[in-house]
């Protein structure tokens, strides 16, 4: 099969939440020799945007939500290894976590695979974390730094509180946040130091932000 053709059933599979031909598309793209980043950016999220889609206009609902995501992840695993692969040396250590509220965690996931990728030690606190959980794993685990995500306006209003709550703890590492609804102006209005608009940006600006501090 060609690469186009792997990205184009990688996208399909997704979609229809067919999570054992996501895992075998995702290791023959890898026996081909081709880059888990293309798997990722051109098969696995494009399908995952396509479901997104028909979420919206009420062609799927959770169900077909839910199975295309364990695709997802059954892809991201295969790729793991790869994304993961860490540069010699260790760039600090960061706590992760999908705020409270939330439970939407492929993102999250990503940026922490990018994370580890860029050398960062990596403490993923899981989906749902409350603020004070963020503020007590930082302090406990003496991470330099803690990225939040959020998918849900409803939810990304709960990064405020762990910000003011991180500051309040004179914690005085670098605060990331990112996710769909979120943006610069939001990071800049809630004071965390760091917003970036998917998981590679994020692993490099942590990773900038970190040596020039
Ligand atoms: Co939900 N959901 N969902 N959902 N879901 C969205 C987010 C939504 C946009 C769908 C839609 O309406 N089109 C919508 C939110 C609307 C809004 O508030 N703006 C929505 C809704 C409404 C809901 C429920 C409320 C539905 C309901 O129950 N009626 C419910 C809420 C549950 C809850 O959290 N309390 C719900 C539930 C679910 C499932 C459980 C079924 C499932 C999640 C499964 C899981 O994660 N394990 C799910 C899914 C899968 C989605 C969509 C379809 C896909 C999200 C995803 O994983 N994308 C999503 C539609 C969409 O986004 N198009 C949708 C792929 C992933 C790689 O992208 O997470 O955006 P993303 O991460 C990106 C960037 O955002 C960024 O990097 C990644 C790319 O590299 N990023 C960061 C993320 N975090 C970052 C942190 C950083 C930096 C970058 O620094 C720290």
């Amino acid at each position: 099969m060609s690469a186009e053709e792997i990205f184009e059933k990688l996208k399909k599979s997704v979609i229809g939440g067919k999570r054992k031909d996501v895992a075998a598309l995702c290791t023959e793209g890898k026996g081909a020799g081709i880059a888990g980043k293309d798997l990722l950016t051109k098969g696995l999220l494009p399908g995952m945007e396509e479901v997104g889609r028909r979420f919206r206009c009420e062609e799927f609902y959770i169900p077909e939500v839910l199975v295309a995501a364990r695709a997802m992840h059954a892809g991201l695993e295969i790729l793991r290894d790869e994304l993961e692969k860490q540069p010699a040396a260790q760039v600090g250590k960061v706590v992760i976590g999908t705020v409270e509220g939330d439970l939407h965690d492929i993102g999250k996931n990503l940026v922490a695979m990018m994370f580890t990728g860029a050398g960062f030690e990596v403490v993923d606190l899981g989906i749902d974390v409350p603020a004070n959980r963020f503020v007590e794993a930082a302090k406990e685990r003496g991470a330099q730094a803690v990225a939040m995500s959020a998918l849900l306006t409803t939810t990304m209003v709960n990064m405020e509180k762990v910000v003011a709550e991180l500051r309040k703890a004179q914690f005085k590492g670098k605060i990331i946040i990112g996710g769909a609804p979120v943006t610069k102006e939001f990071a800049d209005k809630i004071g965390a130091d760091l917003y970036a608009a998917d998981a590679s940006e994020g692993a490099e600006s942590l990773r900038a932000a970190m040596a020039a501090a």
